[in-house]
């Protein structure tokens, strides 16, 4: 994708700039950043994941048995016919890995990493309705589907802003509203992380997220060091052979300290396990009872390509790639697996493509690792065949 492009997504500005100017530092507005936008999914649709049991689903009331009632799903039949008229929302999670047509949304996003993407969460608000004003810690767009919200921006927030008393939402106890915007279908709002936002439903509204992933330093450490535990043998220990007689035997001295050092930084600094750790953590499913494979002998795989079956990815999985020396590495579904190098124009294919088969396969086919690759993918679940 040529960052230099003026795109209808970012208002007509390119990647490049909306990266520079925009990206975690400020909000933009963009009318009609895809024109005419229609809902792959209505209303009811979206109601009808919420009774799912697989599906994360919440309700907000505003004036229910109390004061922003949350109710979390999977819902009963009955659940939507006795709201109340107005002001309550319905919050569908990661509507794109069930909707495919919701998951095509993201081919806009490619100008992004697509392992800093989390999902698309779509909510319908009855008119009035609103989750309140709150901040989230990552960056967020969010696309009109249907219908008009009004969204207030206000102040970058932290974990110290003051919010109201409550079990399960973040509502803040203060907003400075610093603009307001009546977002219509295909307008988009691009939100930094940690601003003030507050939308509420004009009409009968369904407002499409995509949000983003970032983990927390504290994820980072507590994921990268378990995981580099896994390699470390029980003799690797503090050691001080070279130790020098001690003036206070109670007091811990800078040596100490030093040999700690020495013994983190050569395990934080392993550049090769930080990349199969991330690579791993970022590709992790949302839901892994959804990557499920199956068995396949490499030969009945075979078979079935050149007889015309198309390979897709699983909407639940996530794929990324990497580079290390001379070999390429590939991250799927939580999963890492070294390959030679000659594989990267496979990997790159598997990654991007939307559909696999014999014709974009090509020459891939003939070659004994790429066949293989193909072939662990569909039995590791993120790999399927698609329903004829
Ligand atoms: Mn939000």
């Amino acid at each position: 994708m040529n960052p230099d492009i003026p795109l209808q997504l970012l208002g007509g500005i390119t990647a490049r700039e909306f990266l520079r100017d925009y990206w975690q530092k400020k909000p933009l507005l963009i009318r009609q950043a895809i024109p005419d936008f229609e809902s792959p999914i209505d209303a009811d649709e979206l109601a009808g994941l919420a009774l799912e049991e697989e599906v994360e689903s919440r309700l907000v009331i505003e004036h229910g048995e109390r004061p922003w009632e949350l109710r979390r799903g999977p819902f009963a039949e009955d659940a939507f016919s006795t709201l109340p008229e107005r002001e309550w929302t319905l919050l569908v999670q990661a509507v794109d890995q069930f909707v495919p047509e919701v998951a095509e949304l993201l081919e806009h996003f490619r100008f992004l990493p697509s392992w800093r993407i989390d999902d698309v969460m779509i909510s319908f608000a009855a008119p009035g309705g609103s989750v309140g004003p709150h901040f989230d810690n990552y960056d967020v767009f969010l696309l009109q589907a249907q219908g008009k919200r009004n969204w207030k921006i206000g102040q970058m927030c932290n974990s110290e802003s003051p919010l109201l008393q409550h079990a399960d939402l973040r509502i803040l106890a203060e907003f400075e509203e610093s603009a307001e915007w009546v977002l219509e279908p295909g307008d988009m709002l691009y939100l930094p992380p940690r601003l003030a936002h507050f939308g509420i439903a004009e009409d009968d509204c369904m407002t499409y997220s995509v949000g983003f992933r970032a983990p927390s330093a504290a994820e980072v450490l507590t994921h990268f060091t378990d995981f580099l535990s896994q390699y470390l043998t029980d003799e690797e220990r503090y050691t001080d052979a070279d130790a020098q007689p001690v003036s206070d035997p109670h007091q811990i001295q800078g040596d100490a300290l030093d040999r700690l050092k020495g013994l983190l930084a050569e395990h934080m600094s392993d550049e090769r396990m930080l990349l199969t750790w991330f690579g791993q953590f970022m590709t992790e499913p949302r839901y892994p009872e959804l990557v499920a494979g199956e068995e396949l002998g490499e030969e009945d795989f075979i078979n079935s390509l050149q007889d015309g079956a198309i390979l897709v990815r699983n909407p639940s999985a996530r794929l990324a790639w990497s580079e290390v020396d001379d070999d390429v590495l590939l991250f799927a579904s939580g999963q890492s697996r070294y390959l030679p190098g000659k594989l990267r124009e496979l990997l790159k294919l598997v990654c991007s493509a939307d559909a696999l088969h014999s014709e974009n396969l090509g020459e891939w086919l003939a070659d004994e690792d790429g066949r293989d690759l193909l072939c662990e993918l569909v039995k590791q679940g993120s790999l399927g065949f698609a329903d004829e």
